[in-house]
């Protein structure tokens, strides 16, 4: 009945459609190597990986725990188009441009525009690509060398036959904040220099990664285990199965049913004797994890913007298709401010995240100032905090702007907010990244606020000629002349407030 139907809102090339990318790698970047790449892969995103990323949604992994005779084989099955991912993952360089390093200190900044452009179309293959990168960074950063050396290239290969992905199980049922004194998984000793390891993890996602960074208490020759933090090392394991296909020391206890990240294989896991290298030295588990976690928080923070990005570009799109009270919503004021809002939030977040790859870029180059490093440090919690509450907030007015439709589960728009809303809990939630911002300034005595007004002074110079700004710099004019009290004050005070906190 009616003639009418509604033409959908178009995906359209994400690369040439965002002004604030192309006008910041134009500034920064001007590389036409990078350019041509990233317009070709925005191309391909729109024409052809963002149906993939929509099958990896309708058509989630699922466990299949037994054989039709019964024996375990905990075989994970995943859509084809989730494979296809993988494959496409490596044949981009994904992950391999931030090692290549093409753009040297830009490179980051190359890659992660391009991690940005896949991001909502990728139907979250973007998940074991975060734990692909920080075990990478892991194992480069603590020595490519036995028995790490063949992993290292393959997570960070091309050739999408070699491609390995990687976990990242650090939370346990008792702890996923606090792993210090949650973790009860025990390493044991084997006479060959390697570690079995026993226990269970609670949150694994990416499951059918081919191997995995891991924390547990290794034991002493009476075997016992340091109660703590200070008593977890990191270790690296295959996902391997024997001869007769069962997963090594491996049961896969169940998937999750989740909010969302349905794409994503997440399951609980019983480790039973899971073969295992220890790679930290004994008790800096913490510590040697830390670089992943400052890798999976930036794709994290990078994909929350895109995900604002994505429903802002849409929303656009639709607003010049849609008709209400006679006109076009694009020429209603009151929903063009909307919209104007979110382009706004998107942008904010968008300069910030990409300020921190920059810094990342400059410090794995070895060109990071004191006063990079300190910002590096300082930044990524905040962003990943900041963007992931964010995300949610934007996405949601998003799917307003559809009205109706927008939360009509096959436009595939609700899963945006569905897959939003877990950005702020995994990889550190808001509070506990708080206390991380907390941490890096007690320990830098300061040193990261300092870093922090320096550089806002910095910008604000560059943009002084701005008379709208003109408030703002007085502001941190006047911040900065009482600079050195404050920092000192805020040093003096963050180890109180993480008393407290705790
Ligand atoms: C598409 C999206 C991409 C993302 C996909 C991801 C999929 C999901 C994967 C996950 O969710 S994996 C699980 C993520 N888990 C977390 O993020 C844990 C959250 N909890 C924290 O971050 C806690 O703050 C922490 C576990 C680190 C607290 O542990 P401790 O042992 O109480 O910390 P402590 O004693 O303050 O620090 C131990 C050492 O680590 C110190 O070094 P030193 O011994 O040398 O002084 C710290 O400086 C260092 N450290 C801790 N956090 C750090 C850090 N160093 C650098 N950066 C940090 N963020
Ligand atoms: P808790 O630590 O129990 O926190 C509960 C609440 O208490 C939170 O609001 C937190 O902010 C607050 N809180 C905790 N400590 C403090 C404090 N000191 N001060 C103030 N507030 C505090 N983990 C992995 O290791 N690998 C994975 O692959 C993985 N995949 C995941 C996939 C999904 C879809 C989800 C949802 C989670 C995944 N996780 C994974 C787990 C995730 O990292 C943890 O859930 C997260 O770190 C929080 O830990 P928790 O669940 O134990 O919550």
């Amino acid at each position: 009945v009616g003639t009418f139907f509604q033409e959908s809102p178009m995906l359209k090339n994400p690369f040439l459609e965002d002004a604030l990318l192309r006008g910041y790698l134009r500034r920064h970047l001007p590389e036409e190597a990078v350019l041509t790449d990233l317009c070709g892969f925005g191309e391909r995103v729109a024409k052809e990986v963002d149906a993939w990323g929509r099958q990896c949604e309708v058509n989630p992994p699922r466990l299949v725990q037994f054989d039709p005779w019964g024996r375990r084989v905990d075989h994970i099955v995943t859509s084809s188009a989730w494979k296809r991912m993988k494959d496409l993952s490596a044949q981009e360089g994904m992950v391999a441009i931030g090692y290549e390093r093409p753009a040297g200190e830009w490179s980051r900044v190359y890659q992660m525009s391009k991690l940005y452009i896949f991001c909502p179309s990728a139907g979250l293959f973007t998940c074991p690509l975060a734990m692909t990168d920080g075990a990478a960074k892991v194992i480069q950063s603590l020595g490519v060398s036995w028995p790490v050396e063949e992993a290292y290239s393959r997570l960070t290969t091309r050739q999408p036959e070699r491609f390995w992905t990687s976990g990242q199980w650090m939370t346990e049922r008792q702890g996923g904040s606090d792993v210090g004194t949650g973790t009860e998984t025990v390493a044991v000793p084997q006479s060959d220099g390697s570690y079995r390891l026993h226990g269970f993890k609670w949150f694994t996602s990416a499951t059918d990664a081919d191997m995995t960074l891991t924390l547990a208490r290794a034991q002493d020759p009476t075997g016992a285990t340091t109660p703590g933090s200070r008593g977890l090392s990191l270790f690296y394991a295959n996902v391997s199965r024997d001869e007769d296909g069962r997963l090594r020391g491996i049961e896969v206890q169940r998937l999750k049913d989740k909010l969302g990240t349905r794409q994503v294989p997440t399951a609980e896991l019983l480790l039973d004797g899971l073969p295992a290298h220890r790679l930290s030295e004994e008790g800096r588990g913490v510590a040697s994890i830390a670089n992943m976690l400052t890798i999976t928080r930036i794709y994290n923070s990078v994909s929350a913007v895109a995900a604002m990005r994505r429903v802002v570009q849409l929303a656009r799109d639709y607003a010049a298709r849609r008709t209400a009270f006679g006109k076009l919503l694009k020429d209603h004021p009151l929903h063009m401010q909307t919209l104007a809002r979110m382009e706004v939030e998107t942008r904010g977040a968008f300069l910030l995240a990409m300020d921190t790859c920059r810094l990342l870029g400059r410090e794995e180059t070895g060109v990071a100032s004191e006063l990079d490093a300190h910002l590096l440090r300082l930044l990524t919690p905040v962003v990943k905090l900041y963007t992931g509450k964010q995300a949610m907030a934007v996405v949601s007015e998003g799917l307003e702007s559809f009205g109706g439709q927008g939360y009509m589960e096959d436009t595939g728009l609700p899963g945006i907010l569905r897959d939003a809303q877990v950005l702020s809990i995994w990889e550190g939630t808001t509070n506990v990244l708080s206390l991380d911002v907390l941490r890096c300034v007690a320990r830098s005595s300061g040193m990261v606020l300092h870093a922090y007004f320096t550089h806002v002074k910095t910008l604000l110079a560059g943009a002084s000629g701005v008379s709208a700004l003109a408030p703002a710099v007085k502001a941190v004019d006047d911040a900065l002349s009482e600079l050195h009290g404050f920092v000192q004050l805020a040093a003096t005070r963050a180890p109180g407030y993480l008393e407290l906190a705790a």
